[in-house]
């Protein structure tokens, strides 16, 4: 089977060939990501930015909010990324002039976050959506939807390479797309098990990325304050517990405002932070509940293979994501948001452990 022959199987024809009409004769593309932007959020943007520069167009990549500076060194950062909260007024001009939109790595425009979602909503420009949640919602005019797969940069590097073909990822495009794979797959140790991952990971290695680099400059680049953020909230914040029948234990961490100006907290720090109690064997569930300046608690959570946790959030945090890394808000004071989330949690154990039973 020829390599052409491999990637339309992943990419529909019908989308590329409505892809392309879109960007036909257009001159200004935006592109955007979700709030509080990740790896994934950021290469996929700068990668596709880098790429769409180099083919003439003018580009804008607008995040909702700032990119962490572990994520936003890759080239393109500088000259296209902005962010929507702090630079708003510039970057409006831009949105509402453009031809085209994409969306990446998010599946609801309210993924945005409200300012940003109310003024894109606004627009009459085509929408592209290129993600990997599921279930996304009809907001978009065109869809690249694959939840199999690792990463919106694994599939936006299929795309490109069903539409542009290798040569077309310079090693410019090559080093976000890695990063966003690499980052979102906790450096190819979950959300990886297609052979396809390590294919893409390959040919983008093959264009010139730098492994032990890009794993440096995003997991080497820390500050001191947050390796002790992380110490402290492990060794004094974090509470670790079991539902009433079983062994499997829960893990909830508290990153309160106080805490998070004692240690100059910045966007980013906390990264990882949500994972680290799965590394006890016994914990299958771990919640990061972040108190935010607004009086909201934001919820990360993450579960091992064993556990389903999207729907959960979805039912009981105002939230969803991934079946193993899901995300949501809650109304309310962090202590509050720490008893409400340890009582669903509990429920939630409880629950599991009986269903085992059951089948056994
Ligand atoms: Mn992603």
């Amino acid at each position: 089977m020829s390599m052409q022959n491999r990637v339309s199987e992943v990419v529909n024809p019908f989308s590329l060939a409505r892809l392309n009409q879109l960007l036909q004769g257009i001159k200004r593309i935006a592109i955007c990501c979700h709030a509080r932007p990740d790896g994934d959020a950021i290469g996929s943007s700068l990668g596709l930015g880098n790429l769409l520069t180099t083919l003439g167009y003018e580009v804008l990549c607008v995040a909702p909010n700032r990119a962490p500076a572990h994520i936003a060194w890759p080239e393109g950062a500088k000259d296209l990324l902005y962010n929507f909260e702090e630079e708003g007024v510039d970057v409006k001009p831009f949105l509402a002039s453009c031809d085209l939109l994409f969306c990446l790595d998010f599946n609801a425009l309210s993924r945005l976050d409200e300012p940003m979602m109310l003024f894109v909503e606004s627009l009459a420009v085509p929408r592209v959506m290129i993600d990997h949640h599921p279930h996304p919602a009809s907001q978009f005019d065109l869809y690249f939807s694959m939840p199999e797969s690792s990463s919106t940069c694994e599939l936006l590097t299929e795309l490109l390479l069903a539409n542009w073909g290798q040569v077309a990822i310079s090693q410019k495009v090559a080093i976000p797309l890695y990063m966003g794979l690499m980052t979102d797959t906790g450096s190819f140790s979950y959300s990886c098990s297609r052979k396809r991952t390590f294919e893409i990971a390959g040919i983008l290695v093959e264009q010139g990325v730098d492994v032990p680099e890009v794993q440096a400059k995003v997991y080497n680049s820390r500050t001191l304050d947050s390796l002790m953020l992380q110490s402290a909230l492990i060794l004094q914040y974090t509470t670790f517990f079991a539902g009433k029948a079983g062994k499997e234990k829960a893990a909830i961490v508290q990153l309160s405002q106080p805490v998070q100006e004692q240690y100059q907290y910045q966007p980013g720090d906390a990264e990882g932070l949500a994972n680290l109690p799965l590394c006890v064997g016994s914990v299958q569930v771990s919640v990061l509940l972040t108190e935010r300046s607004n009086g909201t608690v934001r919820v990360s959570a993450r579960s091992t293979k064993r556990y389903t946790i999207n729907k959960l959030l979805a039912q009981f945090f105002n939230g969803g994501g991934h079946p193993q890394a899901s995300g949501g808000t809650l109304r309310m004071p962090l202590h509050e948001a720490y008893e409400y989330t340890r009582r669903v949690l509990s429920q939630f154990l409880e629950k599991a452990t009986q269903r085992e039973e059951e089948v056994l």
